[in-house]
């Protein structure tokens, strides 16, 4: 497969980005080969400046749970467009996409808009910090809040991809103050506050790890930080960057129960464009600037053009009624395919999924956490991710990534993925040997 124009771009790119991109796991260093360029994305399909076609599994990574350029999405940032592009005054727009965000996640009373996850997380960590007047902060190895410093400490996502997960650069201080526990491991949270007593600010959890690919709370686990951190005065955050309004309409935390005390958003939240969020108890939020002490800023935070795309995709999402169930239903068609196949090829492999999330690990080991992750043959996801490359199939390039369905994905994606992975598989078999 031809990717020429795609190489002489990222030679191009090279020469005033630097490492040619603008967000690290982009690169493809984790799968090697030149990265592709795109031009654009219809659907469930997404087309390079080559000309190829590919059904997209990495959808922007998260956000385009409607697939690309859904008509309602287009047509209200277009119509916002020609209204103004920004103001740096309130909006009614911004009120609008808040109250679908506290209709549809009811654990949130008041929200704050950003323009990243990683200032939405940040903000939540400072804010959390300020609220308890305790500095320290517990999150967990694989985890990815982003890429701000007191996250940046035993990362997943690119910083694990690229092998730097605890990144230098940021202060041994900042370190210091961030307890890294093991996910899924309930016990070591109750040891961290009994070694930290009300010192610990916050305990900071994805509910279902999706930057160590996808690695799924045990039972009771959280339902183990909630009672934890009530008992000893701590924040829960939930971060659900990638799995708010995908995991359920009202993200993980409604798919299992459990209300946080601050919930970080991001991602399917501004329809593909730039939207971070938090939000939560009103009587924490009201600590925040203006009303309160703790400071927040952001020149293009609520953005009326953002703010339209995520008002239209969040009505989306809220009108309809078999969204979740139609995608629970295909994703688990394509896992237990994807499952027979590696079967029928004898690859040792483990998958995991939920919702439209999915993550195909090379291993026959667990994966309930980032040891048990760090065990898969990410030499062999790599051969497999430009085996079904050149099938037409775009996968995220690196094992420590979920991969994403849409709305848009019907049986026939589904049906063309299981192909290629079948024909990707015996191509790998015969060259392996
Ligand atoms: P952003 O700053 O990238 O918008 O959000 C950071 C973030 C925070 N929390 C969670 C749970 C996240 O998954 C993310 C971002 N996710 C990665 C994908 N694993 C973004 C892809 C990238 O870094 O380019």
């Amino acid at each position: 497969m031809s990717v020429e124009r795609s190489i002489a771009a990222f030679a191009r790119a090279r020469n005033v980005i630097a490492g040619g991109v603008n967000s690290s796991v982009r690169a493809f260093k984790a799968v090697g080969g030149s990265p592709i360029f795109m031009k654009s994305g219809s659907g469930a399909m997404i087309r390079d400046i080559d000309g190829h076609e590919y059904i997209d599994y990495i959808l922007s990574w998260g956000p385009l749970l409607l697939g690309h350029a859904h008509p309602a999405v287009v047509k209200a940032i277009a119509a916002a467009a020609q209204r103004g592009l920004s103001f740096g005054t309130p909006t009614e727009t911004e009120t609008e996409l808040a109250e679908l965000v506290c209709a549809m996640v009811p654990s949130i009373e008041r929200v704050r808009f950003t323009s990243s996850g990683t200032e939405a997380a940040m903000s939540a960590a400072r804010l959390a910090r300020g609220y308890t007047r305790r500095d320290k902060i517990v999150k967990f190895a694989g985890c990815y809040h982003g890429a701000a410093d007191v996250f940046l400490i035993a990362a997943g996502s690119s910083a694990l991809t690229l092998g730097n997960p605890s990144s230098p650069g940021v202060p041994r201080g900042t370190a210091a103050d961030t307890i890294v526990l093991a996910y899924n491991d309930a016990a070591a949270v109750d040891a961290a506050f009994a070694a930290n007593p009300e010192q610990i600010a916050a305990v900071i959890v994805e509910p279902y790890a999706g930057n160590m690919g996808l690695v799924p709370p045990k039972p009771g686990f959280l339902e183990r930080l909630r009672e934890v951190c009530a008992r000893e005065h701590a924040v829960l955050i939930f971060d659900e960057v990638m799995t708010g309004f995908r995991l359920a309409r009202g993200g993980a935390q409604e798919r299992e129960s459990i209300s946080p005390d601050l919930t970080v958003l991001g991602k399917v939240i501004g329809g593909g464009l730039p939207v971070g969020a938090f939000g939560g108890r009103e009587e924490i939020m009201a600590y925040l600037s203006p009303d309160g002490p703790v400071f927040h800023a952001g020149t293009l935070s609520g953005n009326p053009i953002a703010m339209a795309a995520g008002i239209a995709m969040l009505k989306a999402i809220r009108d309809d009624a078999t969204l979740f169930d139609r995608l629970e239903v295909l994703t688990t068609l394509l896992a237990r395919g994807l499952s027979e196949l590696l079967g029928k090829h004898n690859v040792a492999h483990r998958i995991t999924h939920a919702g439209s999330m999915f993550c195909l690990y090379f291993s026959d080991a667990p994966v309930s956490d980032l040891a048990g992750v760090l065990k898969s043959d990410t030499e062999f996801y790599a051969k497999y991710f430009h085996a079904m490359l050149d099938r037409g199939v775009l996968l995220p390039p690196s094992q420590y990534e979920a991969a994403f369905l849409s709305t848009a994905h019907s049986t026939r994606e589904v049906e063309r993925t299981l192909e290629a992975a079948d024909a990707a598989l015996s191509q790998l078999s015969v060259s392996v040997g």
